[in-house]
């Protein structure tokens, strides 16, 4: 080791720099570890500077530079945007990183809500089934009854119609309980008992518009509505009924004034369902004008069943079921307007068209049976 490089260190190196004395160069200093011919040339010079560098393997030359480092403006304002937008995105990822944290709490709470929520729709579910199981059992708890009922009516020689009840010392107007002859239906209805010297079988009845009469064929076969509201009896009911004696119809109007009328027919009957419940009117008499006669013979019409005589389907326009023809003089199974006068695309309103004519619904309507 020659003199410029003066102490080995068991960690560090000690190098001597032999500083130049005009015009320092850059490389102003040149180190060979090796000892090339080029330390020699060092070996007057004075040491100025020693370097304690990190020991290790030194394969190149050491170059020092004396001169101090012009300060690079540019390099510095460049260095301090660049710290400038580090700490603009240190910032941004922060309060993404609290985002995120507020985003997994709230998924937390979900995850747990959606948890409970399970366990109340399997409680529901369970409490659901309990009750179909419930009305089941109801249901067959009430055929049980009805047949019982039967059974029990059956044996007291129920009412045939409201004017055997009539006959049988019950004179008020109510539901009762009917059974017609020869068949082992029963059925309810509503007995009028004061009006045109009662027993009059109510068969159906407007008043209010609280049910919907556009209704397809098998519920006009059926019957739909409430006893003591608006109600159908049912066709089926209607053809055991008539099928037992010889029975009369009385159809009762009232109009928003409060004037009520009346249609009379001194027979009546239905056809059975083989023939479309097909409709049979005696004589007409009353003060309402008669606007039924011309349905008498024709077979009833409901939205899914087209038996009248016209090309589309009467029901569809008239927005009830009825013995229609082409399409009707009496609409009484319409659509119940308030008011009197109505507008619509047709006449489809609750009409007699002898009483007030197509265009106006009435008030009140009502039709009723009664034996000859
Ligand atoms: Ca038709």
């Amino acid at each position: 080791m020659e003199k410029a490089l003066t102490v080995v260190l068991p960690l560090f190196l000690t190098l001597c720099v032999n500083m130049p004395e005009v015009g320092g160069q850059k490389e102003g200093a040149q180190v060979d570890n090796k000892g090339s011919s080029r330390s020699s040339e060092t070996k007057t010079g004075r040491c100025s500077y020693t370097f304690i560098v990190p020991q290790q393997k030194l394969t190149g030359a050491l170059c020092l530079n004396t001169q101090p480092a012009p300060t690079n403006h540019s390099e510095v304002s460049a260095l301090w945007a660049e710290l400038k937008r580090q700490q603009e995105l240190l910032e941004k990822l922060r309060s993404q990183l609290e985002q995120e944290g507020a985003l997994a709490i709230e998924v937390r709470a979900l995850r747990k809500e959606s948890s409970s929520m399970n366990s109340r729709i399997t409680q529901l579910y369970a409490q659901l089934l309990h009750e179909v199981i419930n009305k089941k059992d109801q249901a067959l708890e009430q055929q049980r009854v009805e047949n019982l009922l039967l059974n029990v009516t059956a044996q007291v020689r129920p009412w045939r119609d409201c004017q055997h009840v009539l006959e049988s010392g019950e004179t008020t107007s109510g539901i009762y309980l009917l059974r017609p002859q020869s068949s082992n239906r029963l059925l309810q209805a509503w007995c009028e008992q004061s009006q045109a010297q009662g027993g009059w079988t109510v068969i159906q009845r407007r008043q209010d518009g609280s049910i919907n009469f556009f209704r397809d064929w098998e519920q006009y076969k059926q019957g739909f509505g409430n006893l003591d509201g608006e109600y159908w009896l049912g066709l089926e009911n209607l053809y055991w009924l008539t099928k037992q004696a010889q029975y009369k119809l009385r159809v009762a109007l009232e109009d928003w004034r409060g004037r009520q009328v009346f249609a009379e027919y001194d027979s009546f009957y239905v056809e059975p369902e083989t023939d479309w419940y097909r409709l049979r009117l005696g004589l007409y008499h009353g003060n309402a004008g008669d606007s039924l006669s011309w349905h008498s013979n024709k077979a009833f019409t409901t939205l899914d069943r087209d038996k009248d005589s016209y090309g589309g389907n009467c029901a569809h326009y008239q927005k009830g079921g009825w013995w229609y023809h082409m399409c009707a003089h009496s609409n009484l199974n319409g659509v119940w307007y308030r008011g009197g006068h109505y507008r619509s695309r047709y006449q489809d309103g609750v009409y007699w068209a002898e009483f007030h004519g197509g265009s106006y619904s009435l008030k009140r309507v009502s039709m009723m049976i009664k034996p000859k």
